[in-house]
């Protein structure tokens, strides 16, 4: 009798443990319906150089577009025109992600022109992928472009949403400009938005399902006793 329960209750802890670790999304300022990509939700793993050590790449990561330097990431200017940046993180569980909204800002110098360079360090474009799939290429700016006309005054947000995909992986890839000599990209914001994947319970349901099933296990039990 006593056997026959333990046996019978297995699948009861199997289906908490599953349901258990979960990545709660953060009320982030912008981020509907929750940023995902947190510094307490995710674990770097690789990025290219930044800039100089006053800077961290973590602060993309953040719940605020931070200050303007530092408090914002920018990558290296030692790579060139053209050049690709990327960061490599993972979840502390997977997360089903349907879209992003990424900040970013240049070192545009439009109107007054006192460096010669207007448009620094703005990206043309950028790529996420999911556990090694592609999910979203955004086009920014045509090679040369700017996205403000003060330095450092406004930032663009770009937005996108895809078919929500349960994930722990991702690759986020800015390509920079081709306006020298400042080249590295600068990020202020990439924040992670949750999404649902279609026709799957939510957790809670399937806790109630496994809790239900248990139930009628330990009647019928009793009943044959
Ligand atoms: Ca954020």
């Amino acid at each position: 009798m006593k056997i026959k329960i333990a046996l019978l209750t297995f699948p009861l802890f199997l289906g908490l443990g599953l349901a258990a670790p979960t990545v709660t999304p953060s009320a982030d300022p912008g981020s509907t319906p929750g940023d995902l990509f947190q510094n307490t939700n995710i674990n770097i793993s690789a990025n290219t150089a930044l800039y100089s050590n006053q800077f961290n790449i973590q602060d993309m990561f953040g719940t605020s577009l931070g200050t303007l330097e530092p408090g914002h990431v920018i990558f290296t200017d030692g790579l060139g025109a053209n050049a690709t940046y990327t960061v490599t993180f993972n979840t502390l569980a997977p997360v089903v992600l349907g879209g992003y909204n990424l900040f970013l800002q240049d070192d545009s110098t439009v109107g007054t022109v006192t460096a010669g360079n207007p448009g620094q360090r703005s990206a043309v474009s950028f790529t996420l992928t999911a556990n090694g799939n592609l999910v979203s290429t955004a086009s920014l700016l045509a090679p040369g472009g700017s996205y403000s006309s003060t330095y450092g005054s406004s930032s663009i947000k770009v937005s996108d949403t895809f078919a929500p995909v349960s994930a722990s992986n991702f690759v986020a890839t800015f390509t920079g400009n081709n306006i020298g000599p400042a080249f590295g990209v600068r990020v202020l914001e990439l924040d992670g938005l949750a999404g649902t994947l279609p026709g799957v319970p939510e957790p809670g349901t399937i806790s109630m399902l496994v809790l239900g099933l248990a139930g009628l296990a330990v009647s019928r039990i009793r009943k044959s006793a």
